[in-house]
């Protein structure tokens, strides 16, 4: 076993965890005020490679393995969590679907633009009658001579309201659904019938944006369904396969975090005094920091593990992924408990960052798939060696 992180990888995480310090973090609570990132700062991410660190260097990122890409994750996700949502979708959902199962046409033509940060991609999947069950989207999608129709609602869409392109899901065959009656489309903003919709309020993650996106007789070119005609009605399984590779790199979000929010918790109980001496001195204390750094251990060893399985094998390391989102999420809600715990009423207080960390932290366990469809994942991939 080699447990060394290559160099190159090791550097890059070095740069962010650099630029987290001197750029991001010094203004993650005006952001968190003003509900936005700065531009010049998205323009700083952009000079940075971020938005392209998943996508090929021939189509203009930087990449990066998913371990890679875990890594810099985990730098990213030590400060407001807004920083990483606006790249993550590029990197991530957005842009996924076609760097997997795009034609080499659609990969030159949308793939360089995301990787830039020029251009903003979402994924559109969710709708209000479809969260977990992802089949039982309405969207509609009918071809009419040399394009489709596309009508319905998404919502809960991150980034909806400042994406350029779309990924969006929709029903070709309402008979077939999952097996061979949903299709993947790649739909321009300026698409005529493309609209975003209301502005969600969330408990937490200010400074990220999730809107309704809405589709009203929305034209789009026949070339536009990812991987061509050969993929009408499979787009079920690329959202899938999109999903898998996503729910490793939230693992390492999580690990990033709970990392900070141990950090935090060190630093205060050795500074905090009560009763004459330092709260970090009392076992109380120390048990609580004691479980938080076992249990990130533990999950940072997960996460790198079944990130290098994928990168070595270019297996999609379905059971694993739904592993790792399932331990590394509950792991950090967690560690977030315990740090409020240990930081008493200024874990409570707006002041300090703790507070927006155990809200950010909350929604892990449900985007990208809630814990319980990553248990379903699991036990049903679990149930199939057995046969
Ligand atoms: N990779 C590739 N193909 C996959 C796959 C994967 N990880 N998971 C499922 N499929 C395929 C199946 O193999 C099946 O095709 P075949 O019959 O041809 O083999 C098809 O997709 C349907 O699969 P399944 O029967 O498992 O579908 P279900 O409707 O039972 O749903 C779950 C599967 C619950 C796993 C899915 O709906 C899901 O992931 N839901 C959560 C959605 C989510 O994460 N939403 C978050 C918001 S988007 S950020």
């Amino acid at each position: 076993m080699d447990f060394t992180i290559p160099e190159n990888y090791r550097m890059m995480a070095e740069t962010v965890r650099k630029f987290v310090e001197r750029e991001l973090e010094p203004i993650s609570q005006k952001v968190e005020e003003e509900d936005k990132i700065p531009e010049e700062v998205v323009q700083k991410m952009r000079e940075l490679g971020l938005f392209g660190l998943s996508i090929p260097e021939e189509y203009g990122g930087l990449g990066l393995g998913v371990l890679g890409e875990c890594l810099v994750y985990e730098e990213l996700s030590k400060t407001n969590a807004c920083f990483r949502t606006r790249i993550g979708t590029n990197n991530g959902i957005g842009s996924q679907g076609i760097v997997i199962d795009g034609t080499e046409e659609q990969k030159r033509k949308y793939l360089p633009k995301i990787a830039s940060g020029e251009w903003t991609a979402c994924f559109a999947l969710t709708e209000p009658e479809a969260g977990s069950d992802a089949a039982a989207i309405r969207t509609r999608a009918e071809l009419k001579g040399d394009h489709w129709v596309i009508n319905g609602r998404k919502h809960f869409i991150t980034n909806g309201d400042i994406a350029d392109v779309a990924t969006v899901f929709a029903v070709t065959d309402p008979e077939k659904r999952a097996r061979g009656g949903i299709t993947a489309f790649i739909v321009e903003r300026t698409f005529p019938g493309y609209h975003v919709g209301t502005i969600e309020k969330k408990m937490g993650l200010r400074g990220s944006h999730t809107a309704e996106l809405i589709f009203e007789d929305c034209i789009v070119p026949k070339e536009n369904v990812i991987g061509g005609d050969a993929m009408i009605g499979q787009g079920f399984k690329t959202a899938m396969k999109v999903l898998d590779r996503g729910r490793l790199t939230m693992g390492a979000c999580a690990v990033g975090a709970a990392q900070k929010l141990l950090d935090l918790s060190v630093r205060y109980a050795k500074q905090r005094v009560q009763f004459g001496r330092p709260i970090a001195e009392f076992q109380a204390i120390q048990f609580m920091l004691a479980d938080m750094a076992t249990q990130i251990y533990a999950a940072r060893q997960m996460l790198y593990h079944a990130a290098w399985l994928r990168d070595t094998t270019g297996a999609p390391v379905t059971k694993e992924a739904a592993m790792v989102k399932l331990f590394c999420t509950e792991m950090v809600n967690r560690v977030a408990d315990m740090a409020v715990q240990i930081h008493g009423g200024m874990g409570y207080m707006k002041d300090y960052p703790i507070e927006r960390f155990y809200r950010d932290v909350r929604l892990m366990r449900i985007y990208e798939g809630t814990s319980e469809i990553q248990r379903l994942v699991i036990a049903r991939q679990l149930l199939r060696e057995y046969e």
